[in-house]
C-alpha cells in the first residue's frame, strides 16, 4: 500500500490516491468522514477550521460500498478556495495585474525561505500553500481507509495528548484502546487527566492572548497487532524505523519515542526488558511494555505504544524577526492565520498516520489482492505464533 497527495491549502481541493488496498473491503465515506471531522477539532484551533467542513467525495476505486482494489481517490474541497480564486487560480494573470498575498518575509520555523531557494520561489506563498499542515486532511484521508482496514483484521488505533506546553496528562495504563479513544474524544484538548486538560486550555487561552504558539506530545495506541510484523534482517525492513519516519514526516514533528524511550538510557537492562511469559489464554506476552511493542525491528505482540513531540506552529501573530528577501533588510515575519496550539487535532493526525504504515506493513506480509484472502492469511498466522 502507498499514497500520494496534491492540493495547496487555498488550492481548489486536495486529493489523495491510495494504491494497493485489496478489493471487497468494506468502505463507506462515512468512516472517512468521521476522521476528518476529528482532525479539524481540538481547542486551540484558528479561524480556518470553521471556514472548512471537511467531507470526502470517493472518486475512484469504490463501488456499492466495498473496494475494487484498484487506486482509491479521494477529495476534500476546500470551501475557502471561493475567497482565493484571483490568488491561487491557475490561469496566467494579465500582464499589469498585481499579484496579492505574496510572501517575502520568510516565517522562521517554517519551510517558506528553504523551500523558496530550492524551488525558486521568491514569491514564498508557492511554499506556503503546499507545506502548510492543510495537507494533514489528505493523509487523514490515506490514514482513515488504513483504519478500516485494521479494524477489520482486530487491530485498533488510538490517538491522544499527553502533554501541551509543559503539562503532563497522567494516563492510567490500564485503560484499553476503546477506553483511550472514548475518554480523549470526549476533552477538548483530546487527554485523560482533566486536571491537566484544563491547565493545557489555560496555556493554550495565555498563548493566543500572546500571539504565540505552543507544542506538545502525542501519543499513539495500538491493540492487536500480532507478534513479528516487520524484520531484523535488514535495516530497512525494521517496522519502529518506518514508523518513526512516517510520525517525523507529520508536519512541524521533531521527535519520536517508542515505549519508555529516551528514559530507557537512564535505567539498567533489569528495569527495562519486558520480561516473556506464556499462558494458555493467551499465549506469549510481557510483564511490562517498556519497549513500546518492538523488538528487534518487528512487533512483539504487546501494545504499540509510540510518542510523537510537535513544535510550536511556526506561524505567529507576534512575528519574529525575519529578512526580506526583496530588499534584504530585517522585518518581522509575515503574519498568516494559524492555529495557538494544532496539538490535540495533530494526535488525530498521528493517529492515521501510524495506521497507514501498520496496514501497509501487513499487506507486505501477507500480500494478496482479495481481502477475505488477506484475513484468513492474518489468522492462521496468529494461530501459528500462538502454538509457537
Ligand atoms: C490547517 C489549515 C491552515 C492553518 C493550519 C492548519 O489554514 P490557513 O492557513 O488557511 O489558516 O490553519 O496550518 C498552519 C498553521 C501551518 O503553519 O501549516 C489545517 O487544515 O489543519
Amino acid at each position: 500500500m502507498r499514497y500520494l497527495t496534491a492540493g495547496e491549502s487555498h488550492g481548489k481541493q486536495l486529493t489523495t490516491i491510495i494504491e494497493g488496498v485489496p478489493s471487497h473491503l468494506p468502505l463507506l465515506p462515512e468512516q472517512i468522514n468521521e476522521s476528518l471531522i476529528r482532525r479539524q477539532g481540538g481547542y486551540g484551533r484558528g479561524r480556518r477550521m470553521q471556514i472548512e467542513k471537511d467531507l470526502v467525495d470517493i472518486t475512484s476505486g469504490v463501488r456499492h460500498g466495498y473496494t475494487l482494489g484498484s487506486p482509491i481517490s479521494l477529495v476534500v474541497h476546500n470551501d475557502d478556495f471561493k475567497h482565493w480564486v484571483n490568488i491561487m487560480g491557475e490561469e496566467p494573470l494579465p500582464e499589469d495585474a498585481e499579484v496579492k498575498r505574496t510572501i517575502s518575509r520568510p516565517r522562521p520555523g517554517h519551510a517558506d525561505l528553504n523551500g523558496g531557494m530550492k524551488y525558486g520561489h521568491r514569491d514564498m506563498r508557492n511554499v506556503l500553500e503546499r507545506s502548510s499542515a492543510r495537507e494533514t486532511a489528505a493523509r487523514v484521508g490515506a490514514g482513515a481507509v488504513a483504519k478500516v482496514l485494521l479494524k477489520e483484521l482486530g487491530i485498533e488505533v488510538a490517538g491522544y495528548v499527553r502533554e501541551i506546553a509543559g503539562i503532563v496528562s497522567k494516563v492510567d495504563e490500564t485503560l484499553d484502546v476503546h477506553e483511550r479513544a472514548r475518554i480523549s474524544e470526549e476533552s477538548p484538548v483530546r487527554t485523560f487527566d482533566e486536571e491537566a486538560a484544563q491547565k493545557m486550555m489555560e496555556a493554550i487561552d495565555l498563548a493566543k492572548k500572546e500571539g504565540d504558539s505552543i507544542g506538545g506530545v502525542c501519543e499513539v495506541y495500538v491493540e492487536g497487532m500480532p507478534a513479528g510484523i516487520g524484520s531484523y534482517v535488514q535495516y530497512d525492513r525494521k517496522l519502529d524505523a518506518k514508523l518513526a519516519g512516517a510520525v517525523m514526516s507529520i508536519n512541524a514533528f521533531k521527535g519520536v519515542e517508542f515505549g519508555i524511550g529516551f528514559e530507557a538510557a537512564r535505567r539498567n537492562g533489569s528495569q527495562v526488558h519486558d520480561e516473556i511469559l506464556w499462558d494458555e489464554e493467551k499465549g506469549y506476552y510481557r510483564r511490562t511494555n517498556n519497549l513500546g511493542g518492538f523488538e528487534g525491528g518487528m512487533t512483539s505482540g504487546m501494545p504499540i505504544v509510540v510518542k510523537g513531540v510537535m513544535k510550536p506552529i511556526p506561524t505567529l501573530y507576534k512575528p519574529l524577526q525575519s529578512v526580506d528577501i526583496e530588499t534584504k533588510e530585517p522585518f518581522q515575519a509575515s503574519i498568516e492565520r494559524s492555529d495557538s496550539c494544532a496539538v490535540p487535532a495533530a494526535s488525530v493526525v498521528m493517529e492515521h498516520i501510524v495506521a497507514f504504515e501498520l496496514a501497509k506493513a501487513i499487506t507486505e506480509e501477507f500480500p494478496s489482492d482479495y481481502f477475505p484472502r488477506l484475513k484468513k492469511a492474518v489468522d492462521d498466522y496468529r494461530a501459528e505464533v500462538r502454538e509457537f
